[in-house]
């Protein structure tokens, strides 16, 4: 898959300390990623609907957390794909009357677009499904092999193929559910615990066989069909990065069973842990719920582009936010966001201002500690207003550092 242009980095003076996050799976606030090396995996968007502020929120997150390795020092490798085929897509495509192909491919053109604009660092390794499918049937069949996965019949002929769960004492080691929990989940979240033939509910596919009127792939082992959700991330992460990587991230709807199930999947394949930690960023609301494809509920990143938002507003109204909260976008908070460029550019306009060292400083830890966005806001809010007021002492070339310590920290470039 094609990324976008990556924004260039300024560099600051000095490193940063270690980046620590908030770890799902034991709930503990804990240092992303020990080594010299940074690996990163973020589930990418299904394209249809894209991209709304949950989803941007989302990705500035994580973009936030590679500035804040890339900051101490570390070499980061960002491994994402894109879910070209899948349920959700495929019944839009037939409700709208497009070829699946066409709206999968103006969908992730549109991503492109704001992400770039949104001025987020691309991914290193970007895969779509529909590129994955061969790798994704061999591990399905390494599974079969293994006695991890069984196959049910399907009405249309073939086989489809489940992930037998009781193969994997882990489970539920992520986000870990009761079982009820687990159960509501997964019926509401693209599973099916009521599928007959099932050895449990939870169980979760692994290769659809070919259906009439959806598309397919032909394989040597499982016939035509395509592949699942969870073992295509499951695949492309493992593929992309090498097992174990450092963090496994996404929205906190993907917790379970998304990721509870790719994690699975590769502790079955690779014999161990695939992320050492995981991570999850709230959900972004709107008028009183998750914003969401389903319900309809979106504010799309390019229609505030085309009604002239710049997109660093757009870019600080969700950075004014912690990433692990739940939030409401409002059209207060995109005013404040953008009252808060124009106070930047006028304190960052001048060729001196406050010291800017403790700027740095302040910044850089509060991006390290669980990437504290808000309080890195309030340091270079205070800044400004004394750079306003003009009543200190004149350090020249405040504002370039100031300036560069929001670009390369904060992905925000005035
Ligand atoms: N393609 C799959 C992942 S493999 C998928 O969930 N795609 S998505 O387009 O539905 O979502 C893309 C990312 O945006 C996911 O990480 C998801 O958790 C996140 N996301 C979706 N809605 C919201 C929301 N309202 N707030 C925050 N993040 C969201
Ligand atoms: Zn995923």
């Amino acid at each position: 898959m094609l990324t976008w242009p990556a924004p260039q980095i300024p560099r600051l003076p000095g490193t940063g300390e270690p980046v620590r996050v908030l770890d799902t799976s034991t709930g503990q606030v804990v240092v992303a990623a020990p080594g010299r090396d940074a690996r990163l995996y973020v589930c990418g968007i299904t394209p249809y609907d894209a991209t709304h502020l949950g989803h941007a929120a989302t990705y500035v997150a994580f973009d936030v957390l590679g500035r804040a390795w890339r900051d101490a020092g570390q070499q980061v490798t960002y491994a994402s794909n894109v879910t070209d085929v899948d349920d959700p897509l495929l019944e839009r495509a037939t409700a709208v009357g497009v070829d699946w192909r066409t709206l999968a491919a103006e969908q992730t053109a549109l991503f492109a677009s704001d992400m770039a604009a949104l001025g987020v660092v691309p991914p290193d390794v970007y895969r779509g499904v529909v590129e994955s499918v061969p790798e994704v049937a061999a591990a399905v069949e390494l599974l079969l092999a293994r006695g991890a996965a069984y196959r049910i019949a399907s009405p249309d002929g073939g086989d489809d193929v489940y992930a037998d769960l009781s193969a994997d004492p882990a489970f539920g080691s992520v986000a870990r559910l009761d079982e009820a929990a687990m159960l509501a989940l997964s019926a509401e979240r693209g599973g099916d615990p009521d599928r007959p033939g099932k050895r449990s509910p939870l169980d979760p596919l692994l290769w659809r066989a070919e259906r009439p009127g959806e598309p397919a792939w032909d394989t040597p082992g499982l016939g035509r069909g395509r592949p699942g959700w969870h073992i295509e991330c499951s695949v492309i992460a493992r593929d992309g990065l090498g097992v174990p990587f450092d963090v496994q991230g996404g929205g906190s709807d993907l917790a379970f069973p998304h990721h509870e199930c790719s994690t699975s999947h590769l502790r079955l394949l690779d014999a161990g842990e695939s992320a050492r930690t995981h991570v999850h960023t709230g959900m972004v609301g709107y008028e009183g719920h998750k914003m969401s494809k389903s319900r309809g509920n979106l504010v799309l990143v390019s229609r505030l582009l085309a009604d002239g938002v710049e997109p660093m507003a757009i870019r600080l109204a969700v950075l004014a936010h912690r990433y692990r909260d739940d939030w409401e976008w409002t059209d207060e908070g995109l005013a404040a966001a953008q009252q808060r460029v124009v106070t930047w550019r006028r304190a960052l306009s001048g060729n001196g201002g406050p010291d800017a060292a403790p700027v740095l400083a302040g910044v850089r830890a509060a991006v390290a500690d669980d990437l504290d966005t808000p309080r890195a806001l309030a340091l270079v809010d205070a800044w400004a207003a004394t750079a306003i007021a003009g009543e200190v002492e004149f350090h020249e070339g405040a504002p370039g550092v100031v300036a560069r310590t929001i670009d390369a920290l904060l992905g925000v470039r005035m």
